[in-house]
């Protein structure tokens, strides 16, 4: 019995570790109702009376040595490691996994870089507008559908207050404070009251961009496009340009680039046209230069505008828009990027 005892003494003395598991199995074999050192409380009663005082005394101190080495080392351990290693502050840092750009700052940013080569610079209006900065420096007339409660989310009913339904807003602010030459884009969130649905959501982002000095003419704005479609979408990229119509420009267009999945030839993603419709444009319209104080005589201009999830769309072939915002990490770590 004294042998074992002294045995068991050496093990609990020799025990380390720094894992919580090798631990608790440690504390299970010596100190559970089965284990090692119960054993010995019930061999107990075979002691010849005059040892029992010394055998008892013996086991005593043998379970509290074992209590006391299970409690330090849980006490010890920190993550599975000792405090020591854990404490070490000169440890080299664990690696974090990177995230990725969202698709549509991307996309936004590699917008943002082609025109910057051309000069242009980025204003950001604010989200939330009033009806000058929005509708009426825009020459929408006062009827217009888009004023509607339908069509608008405003702040307040009866108010003049509302969410932007365009990135203009930014672009009026500019022509306000700068005298032309003014080249400017103005990236960002708008809204609008529209159902969800894979093509449309009440929350999307634009790009536009606009232009403004003597002579500016309709060949600029299309050399400016063409130039732009062949960075965006590849150097073999066409384009057309079909009549339109907005309140703030005149002329306006729609601007096409040849489909670049059938190369021309006709698909489903054009729907058998050949073409794919990415961006609006046009001549800025006098009404709206002679309301921001630029004298449209002697100045010309022109602007356009897209959308941005319509354009990662075309670029990546993602057919719901819906994914764009649901930021399904599986979705969202699809797409590196330079930008
Ligand atoms: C589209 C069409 C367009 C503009 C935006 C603009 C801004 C000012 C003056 C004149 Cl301040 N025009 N912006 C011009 C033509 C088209 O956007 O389909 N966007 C998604």
């Amino acid at each position: 019995m004294l042998n074992k005892i002294k045995l068991l003494q050496e093990e609990i003395e020799k025990f380390t570790s720094h894992n919580l598991d090798e631990i608790e199995q440690f504390r299970i074999k010596l100190l559970s109702k089965k284990g090692e050192i119960a054993a010995l409380f019930s061999e107990f009663k075979n002691v010849p009376a005059e040892q029992k005082k010394e055998v008892g005394q013996k086991i005593n101190l043998l379970k509290q040595s074992a209590l006391d080495k299970v409690n330090k080392l849980k006490n010890q351990t920190v993550a599975g490691q000792s405090k020591e290693e854990y404490d070490d502050l000169t440890r080299p840092a664990e690696t974090i996994p990177l995230g990725s750009r969202h698709p549509i700052s991307i996309v936004k940013n590699e917008i943002l870089e082609i025109f910057s080569r051309l000069g242009f610079t980025v204003n950001e209006g604010p989200e939330i507008e009033d009806d000058w900065y929005n509708f009426s420096a825009l020459n929408f007339p006062p009827e217009h559908p888009a004023r509607d409660m339908q069509d608008t989310f405003f702040i307040d009913k009866g108010s003049d207050i509302l969410l932007r339904t365009h990135t203009s807003n930014g672009q009026i602010r500019v022509m306000e404070k700068q005298k032309p030459p003014i080249r400017t884009l103005s990236p960002g969130r708008v809204f609008r009251n529209e159902a969800i649905s894979a093509r449309a959501h009440c929350i999307f982002h634009q790009v536009e961009g606009l232009y403004i000095d003597t002579d500016v003419s309709f060949a600029d704005l299309k050399q400016t496009l063409l130039y732009f479609a062949q960075e965006i979408y590849g150097k073999e990229t066409e384009i057309r340009l079909r009549p339109s119509f907005f309140p703030f420009t005149e002329p306006s267009a729609e601007m096409d680039i040849s489909c670049k999945l059938c190369g021309g030839k006709g698909c489903n993603v054009c729907k058998y046209t050949g073409w794919l419709e990415v961006l609006g444009c046009g001549m800025v319209d006098p009404n709206v230069l002679e309301g921001c104080g630029i004298d449209s005589v002697k100045y010309t201009g022109f602007a356009f505008g897209m959308g941005i999830e319509r354009t990662a769309m075309l670029k990546y072939q993602v057919k719901d828009l819906r994914l764009y915002f649901e930021n399904d990490v599986r979705f969202l770590r699809q797409f590196v990027s330079a930008y």
